[in-house]
């Protein structure tokens, strides 16, 4: 059995917090390449090193402290949200750092350490982990932009002085990611444990509708051609057409809205908006973007808008490993008996892309609340030493074979 010390454990996860720290509850603020994220990267390379673990930090900013020989690779991410919650990635960027120190004080297993890079899509989706793990070229990462259009290519340049080479899979026999749950069933039922028996799939591309920028005064309402309003009539109608396809499980989001010139006085011209869907079921995120081409497309010839997409960006649904997720079903049994269930994804993780190559599995803890991507999201923490207990039993029951 491998001895976790959960205050040392908490003592890392505040100190990663205050990267960062956005002063509003426990929330921070630490994108992709930020000032911050850069800062905790570092401070996360020292406590790699100090376990004498091989740092290596690849041209996306991925953050690797390697264990001699095969081993079991353990993770998450540490970049946040705009608004971000504290344990979001954090967690198990630590909890992984926490069993590594106590395999090595156990003489074994090997265990390795990633911080994978924005994970949180400033650029794209899970963009760190799509690059190492092949489902996109390094090349079309660097032309993503974020919502203020940086270019990613520019933005990586941030950790430049830190790249030290590429980190190849095959040095890893899996994956384990240990996550808060982000929703609210956890917080609902009591149970203490999510094992995750599979990861959603989701769809997200940038939707531009150009009409005619006027005077908010003398343009007649039925001579305008208002962006805002061909997005509003757009929802309105996707809303109600997706509705013969989806299930209680599907959701969709349009979470960002720019209309230029965005100024009270001025009917907008343009407004370029984010659209994301996610899905357990391909066919049916196939079926949704059906939909909502055909939606945008009938908006923009009633409305006298033109219609423009930015690039579609989407990950699959993936199965968790069988063999992995019982090691963790073991450990949730033994930790909190009978007080653990099996249960899907609704949120993106990195262990999507890690599953192109390895066999992986993900533990969750409960979130107070349901909330996260918010400076709300928070965890109670015994729950929190609960869930590296699982982890680091799962990890004693594998070995560095896994
Ligand atoms: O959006 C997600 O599911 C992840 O938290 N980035
Ligand atoms: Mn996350
Ligand atoms: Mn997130």
């Amino acid at each position: 059995m491998l001895q976790i010390d959960g205050d040392r454990f908490l003592a890392d996860l505040h100190m990663l917090r205050s990267f960062g720290a956005a002063g509003v509850g426990k929330g921070v603020v630490r994108p992709a390449y930020s000032e911050a994220d850069v800062a905790a990267r570092r401070w996360l390379a020292t406590q790699m090193k100090g376990l004498g673990l091989r740092v290596e930090i690849d041209a996306m900013g991925n953050l690797f402290g390697l264990a001699e020989g095969p081993s079991l690779l353990l993770g998450s991410h540490s970049d946040s949200q705009p608004e971000g919650g504290w344990l979001d990635g954090a967690l198990g960027v630590i909890a992984a750092l926490e069993v590594a120190r106590a395999a090595q004080e156990a003489g074994g297993p090997a265990v390795s350490v990633v911080s994978f890079q924005d994970e949180e899509g400033r650029f794209g989706v899970t963009t760190g982990s799509a690059v190492w793990s092949g489902q996109l070229s390094l090349a079309d990462a660097d032309v993503l932009k974020d919502d203020a259009g940086v270019a990613l290519g520019d933005a990586r340049q941030a950790m430049a002085g830190m790249v030290t080479g590429d980190v190849a899979p095959d040095l890893f026999t899996g994956f384990i990611e240990m996550h808060i749950e982000q929703g609210p069933a956890l917080d609902t039922s009591g149970e203490k444990i999510g094992v995750v028996t599979d990861i959603v799939g989701i769809r997200d591309m940038k939707i531009t509708f150009e009409g005619q920028q006027n005077h908010a005064g003398t343009t007649p309402m039925h001579l305008r051609r208002d962006a805002f309003q061909a997005v509003s009539a757009f929802n309105t109608l996707l809303n109600d057409r997706l509705r013969n396809v989806v299930t209680p499980q599907t959701v969709w989001t349009i979470g960002h809205v720019s209309l230029h010139p965005n100024a009270s006085s001025i009917v907008p011209g343009r407004a370029v908006f984010s659209m994301q869907w996610r899905d357990a079921d391909t066919d049916r995120l196939a079926r949704m973007e059906t939909i909502i081409r055909e939606t945008a497309a009938e908006v923009a010839q009633t409305q006298g808008m033109t219609l423009s997409y930015g690039t579609l960006l989407g990950l699959e649904p993936v199965a968790m490993d069988t063999r992995l997720r019982s090691a963790l079903e073991a450990g949730a049994e033994a930790v909190t008996p009978g007080n653990w269930r099996k249960m899907p994804s609704g949120a993106l993780h990195d262990a999507t892309n890690v599953a192109r190559f390895l066999p992986v599995a993900m533990v969750f803890v409960p979130s107070i609340g349901g909330l996260s991507h918010t400076f709300a999201e928070d965890t109670a923490e015994d729950d929190l030493v609960a869930g590296v207990l699982v982890l680091a039993h799962a990890v004693a029951a594998l070995g560095s074979g896994a």
